[in-house]
């Protein structure tokens, strides 16, 4: 059986739209999957939504709706817009179905039993628009203000269960200094390590007065499970089936800096805690955790405030302009994917759009297969003897497809696509230096002309390869324009020479037509 890889991506709020943060880390998701289904790796990419915030109850009350009508309606956008967009999941969990909500009063149902869980009282700087408690000391960081809306935080006193986070501290300390790549970027790492060292202090797990909008906690239905970890246990119990169950540690769960503190320490404690129970042995702590950063907008944080969230309309606009894998290729080439956040700036899409997409790939597709029209009766032809130019086409080819692999590796997809997109620019430079459209009238060099048509389709054979998790639909058509869409792909793919001579090819139009930049603003 295939090696396994399992990906999943925060389940996202549904007290609004998705909007392009919701989007990014899905696409980023969908690349790091459909690269690892291409690698033949048998895959499950987990998306979804958490439901029993209160922030969905507020808003659905304002609306004079309840709870589940405004989840159902928003949860329904989720999913058709990850449809409309292309993403792979291979399944998409609600916190609010029964094949979840029922694993999670078990395993906290078994907590309780070993006294991970337990009935205390609580004092605590509150967060109240991200559901959380800010330690003490980091509420004073802080000046009391949240750092995600900037609203003052909230001395609250509750009678709650807890979970016993304190007794995992050297644990999750050992495991994160032990094994830097739990945790990456490097920077999110030795954050975490940093606020561990300060200590844990255990924390809430249930809640009371949220008018019934929660999962119960088991024995005292007053308390309903506490959203974040009703929310992490989405994660396993989506898995744990007996199809399913082999996925088991996910390979990396893919979040934003601003959720870190409970992926990377409340969830391998809730797991630790669980694994010590008998028949838990499987339930292992994630192999990876990765906390990309935010995109802003024009230089500016996007809120609702501001009014200046790229929300659904605004990426609609984009695609009916560019299409779709035009905004897949801005989010991964130019996403927050490191420490820094990064800026969605219209101008520099389009630029980008123009100097990659329509010059560098759709002008090597347009002239590869005119010429191939004109001068090899538009057939894939049958190569003579390569020289010099074609070895270093060749060179080219193998230097992208393992730079795509390494980069891929460390989930790097904007790394990938320039490296994808560098053999593009390569094969460009190859055809200009070989002239074929010169050479065709030149009688010493006419019998070159075969070769250097055959060595550009199969570099862009290999392109379309490399680029497929990330431009899928920009692929396919680069294979159906080389003949490949009912013959049988090459068994090693990335091997230069496994186009088959004779394909027909087909022009096709621009791949990735003009648009005047007045269109785009
Ligand atoms: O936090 N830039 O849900 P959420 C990049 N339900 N990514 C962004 C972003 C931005 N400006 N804004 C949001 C929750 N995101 C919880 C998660 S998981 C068990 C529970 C993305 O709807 C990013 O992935 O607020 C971030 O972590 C997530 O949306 C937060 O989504």
């Amino acid at each position: 059986m295939s090696e396994s890889f399992y990906i999943t991506t925060p389940i996202y709020y549904v007290n609004d739209r998705p909007h392009i943060g919701h989007l990014y880390t899905t696409t980023v998701a969908d690349a790091i999957a459909r690269h690892r289904r291409q690698a033949g790796l048998d895959v499950f990419f987990l998306t979804g939504t958490d439901e029993h915030a209160t922030k969905v109850a507020d808003a659905a009350s304002e609306r004079e709706l309840t709870p589940i009508q405004w989840a159902d309606y928003n949860a329904e956008i989720f999913l058709s817009t990850f449809g409309r967009y292309g993403i792979t999941n291979d399944d998409f969990i609600r916190t609010t179905e029964a094949r979840h909500k029922e694993k999670v009063q078990h395993w906290v149902g078994q907590l309780l039993e070993t006294g991970d869980v337990y009935l205390g009282e609580y004092e605590g700087w509150y967060d109240a628009g991200e559901e959380e408690y800010v330690p003490d000391g980091r509420a004073e960081e802080l000046e009391f203000k949240s750092p995600i809306s900037g609203r003052e935080l909230i001395r609250k006193k509750e009678k709650n269960y807890f979970f016993k986070l304190s007794a995992y501290e050297s644990t999750l300390l050992a495991l994160l200094e032990k094994e830097p790549q739990r945790v990456q970027p490097d920077a999110r790492r030795n954050e975490v390590i940093g606020r561990i060292r300060d200590g844990l202090n255990d924390v809430p797990l249930s809640r009371t007065g949220t008018g019934g909008w929660g999962i119960e906690m088991p024995g005292d239905p007053e308390h309903r499970i506490y959203v974040w970890i009703d929310a992490l246990f989405n994660y396993l119990s989506t898995v744990d089936t007996d199809e399913r169950r082999h996925y088991w540690p996910a390979s990396v769960h893919l979040i934003a800096k601003d959720i870190l503190w409970f992926h990377a320490v409340i969830w391998p404690a809730l797991l630790l805690a669980l694994q010590r129970i008998e028949g838990n042995e499987w339930i292992a702590v994630p192999r990876q955790l990765y906390a990309h950063s935010f995109w802003i907008h024009e230089g500016r944080k996007m809120s609702k405030t501001l009014g200046n969230f790229i929300d659904l309309e605004r990426l609609e606009d984009i695609v009916s302009t560019y299409g779709l894998d035009a905004l897949r290729f801005y989010l991964l080439s130019q996403g927050p994917l490191s420490v820094n956040d990064a800026d969605f700036a219209a101008g520099r899409f389009h630029d980008l759009y123009q100097a990659e997409l329509a010059n560098k790939l759709g002008n090597l597709v347009s002239r590869t297969l005119h010429m191939n029209a004109k001068f090899a009766d538009g057939c894939v032809p049958e190569p003579g003897a390569a020289g010099e130019p074609e070895a270093q086409l060749v060179a080219a080819a193998e230097t992208a497809c393992q730079a795509v692999e390494t980069q891929m590796a460390d989930y790097q997809v904007g790394r990938a696509l320039d490296a994808a997109l560098e053999l593009a620019a390569a094969t460009n430079r190859y055809l200009d230096e070989r002239e074929p459209w010169k050479a065709a009238k030149d009688p010493e060099r006419e019998a070159t002309v075969p070769t250097t048509l055959y060595h550009c389709c199969e570099a862009l054979r290999l392109v379309a390869h490399l680029l497929l998790p990330f431009l899928p639909a920009t692929a396919a058509e680069i294979f159906s324009r080389l003949g490949l869409d009912g013959a049988a792909r090459p068994a090693d793919p990335t091997a230069f020479g496994g186009l088959p001579a004779g394909l027909p090819t087909r022009k096709g139009d621009a791949l990735f037509p003009r648009v005047e930049r007045a269109e785009a603003e």
